[in-house]
């Protein structure tokens, strides 16, 4: 497969004042290129070469396995983000929530609270996981893809993410992320 980066869904300065451009052009054109070029690399001469990314995700391991990953979990976060998003979702998704977790501030507490409990750099999760809603983190590259999980939404809680502009304060990236950013539609196409 020829592998190359996604273009973002947005342009760099649509999501600002919450993530500034700079961020974005950091985190895109510098931390998302620079897995692609080490997936390239790594897969060079390699048979894996031929598959595609989710199979190289699900069999890899050791390098491969952490760039092909974190291309795809920003591929995933991109998404996951939209310009006048956040808030509550509606339809299915809501309902599911509601299900699961009580009610949506509830959902909301526990997802804040997880995504700023990951110790270190790793991922924010809202996944589908045996039929039901549930939230979980993952370390460094890890992801719900080789967990039997299905991926509705990611926050990416590598200090990239946020040091610019929230610094050290990953709960007010959180917040900012959930009241501002998360795009619910992105969520409800992947719960149907
Ligand atoms: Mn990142």
């Amino acid at each position: 497969m020829k592998f190359e980066l996604e273009p973002l869904p947005y342009a760099k300065s649509a999501l600002a004042p919450h993530l500034t451009e700079e961020t974005l052009s950091f985190h895109y054109d510098k931390h998302h290129n620079a897995y692609m070029t080490n997936l390239k690399n790594a897969l060079a001469g390699k048979p894996e070469a031929e598959q595609t990314l989710e199979q190289i995700i699900k069999g890899a391991s050791g390098p491969l396995f952490n760039n092909a990953a974190q291309v795809w979990n920003h591929d995933f976060y991109w998404k996951s983000m939209k310009p006048n998003g956040g808030g509550e979702p509606t339809g299915a998704l809501a309902d599911a929530i509601k299900r699961d977790f009580g009610s949506y501030a509830e959902f909301r507490g526990k997802f804040a609270e997880a995504a700023v409990k990951q110790f270190a750099s790793g991922w924010a999760w809202l996944v589908v996981d045996g039929g039901k809603l549930a939230i979980t983190t993952t370390s460094n590259a890890e992801t719900p893809l080789t967990k039997g999980q299905k991926a509705l939404i990611t926050c990416d809680v590598w200090e990239h993410a946020y040091y610019i502009d929230y610094r050290n304060l990953r709960a007010k990236y959180l917040d900012t992320f959930l009241d501002k950013l998360v795009n619910w539609d992105f969520a409800a196409a992947n719960f149907k």
